[in-house]
């Protein structure tokens, strides 16, 4: 393992730290403490080509002008909150309205906009970098004072798992994600809609016009949301569904994650590179989103950004969830301890390329 402390930039005076890891199969893993941010995975194809397989950008002041989450942790809350406003214990909390009426991602207030301290340990087969953060009583809105430690942890089997802990001296609401845009084609050649998923999933959440679940559990069976056999992203939005279309011409859904037995709950295939990507997490749910509002009026790092060219897999709690005994809720009671993981494994087809065909 190897890794490389640096300066990726200032931000109101104060240094944003970056550390780069590198594992000695070939995985570099780049991250800063602004947001959390993951700025780049390096993953070889099936030729040895290292390529970035993640939507992200070279300075902080791209992030803070155009990124739409890029690579972010989320926080105090991922997803929307219906009227930017909620109720704990009698008492209402106003937030942000800042996607129409609804919150989303707690507001320009949220994690993804601040900077964590951090430590690094290094280890002989793994790399762990902790941020954490002391969230006061009322930021963008929320109650309780909230410390919270966000663990990425990137080992020799080319594997990133996500570490998040949190307690607050209030109840509060928590639902953290990290909000990478995945694209295995490397260095954004192409979209994602040839990409390969594999989601299991029986059932989704019907959302609203304004995009919030209005409780219904929606079967994918002999829908576009079927993706418990692996499916081309692009052929599930090809065939259409009101849902579809409400979300811009794509994905932007939670899907309630159902138990497997030795497979992993979500995996993305990218055939042309060898690229592959698993992901396990202990959550009970997923927003897969498809970038159907990636707009086209900024670029990244060269390349012009488009409808499509990354995707999220937001492992969380289902969105919105507060009093609905059905799901669990995002609520976290006072000195009750919020913890959770998720695992992305890397991968790649050794010498299965369109080189080794010829
Ligand atoms: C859109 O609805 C989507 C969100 O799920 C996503 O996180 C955001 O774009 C970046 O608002």
């Amino acid at each position: 393992m190897k890794l490389v402390e640096g300066v990726y930039g200032v931000v109101n005076g104060r240094h944003v730290k970056s550390y780069a890891v590198e594992t000695s199969s070939g995985m570099k893993f780049t991250c800063i403490e602004y947001g959390c941010i993951i700025t780049e995975i390096l993953i070889p194809d099936s030729n040895g080509l290292k390529e970035n397989v993640v939507l992200g950008f070279d300075t902080l002041a791209e992030y803070i002008d155009h990124s739409p989450y890029f690579g972010c942790v989320i926080g105090r809350n991922a997803g929307r909150i219906g009227g930017a406003a909620f109720e704990i214990d009698g008492v209402t909390y106003h937030l942000a309205n800042n996607d129409g009426e609804n919150n989303l991602h707690s507001g320009a207030n949220g994690f993804h906009n601040v900077i964590w301290d951090s430590a690094v340990v290094v280890k002989d087969t793994e790399v762990s970098i902790t941020f954490s953060y002391m969230s006061p009583d009322g930021e963008a809105g929320f109650p309780g004072n909230l410390q919270v430690e966000v663990t990425y942890t990137i080992n020799e089997n080319n594997e990133l798992l996500i570490q998040y802990q949190a307690q607050s001296d209030q109840n509060t609401i928590v639902n953290l994600t990290n909000h990478s845009y995945f694209n295995l084609s490397g260095n954004l050649k192409r979209t994602i809609l040839d990409h390969e998923l594999t989601l299991h999933s029986d059932g989704f959440l019907e959302l609203d016009e304004t995009l919030i679940p209005t409780g219904e559990i929606i079967s994918v069976e002999g829908t576009p949301f079927e993706f418990r056999k692996s499916k081309q992203i692009g052929q599930g939005i090809e065939a259409g569904h009101p849902q579809i279309t409400l979300v811009g011409g794509g994905y932007d859904h939670p899907f309630l994650l159902s138990p497997v037995q030795n497979q992993s709950q979500m995996t993305l295939f990218d055939l042309e590179s060898g690229r592959k990507l698993e992901i396990e997490t202990e959550e009970p749910a997923v927003v897969f989103y498809s970038g159907n509002m990636l707009t086209d009026d900024f670029n990244i790092r060269g390349t012009q950004s488009q409808k499509h060219l990354g995707l999220c897999l937001e492992t969380q709690k289902p969105p919105n969830m507060i009093d609905d005994l059905r799901f669990p809720s995002i609520i976290l009671e006072k000195n009750q301890q919020y913890t959770t993981q998720t695992v992305y494994s890397f991968g790649w087809d050794e010498g299965t390329g369109p080189m080794s065909h010829q």
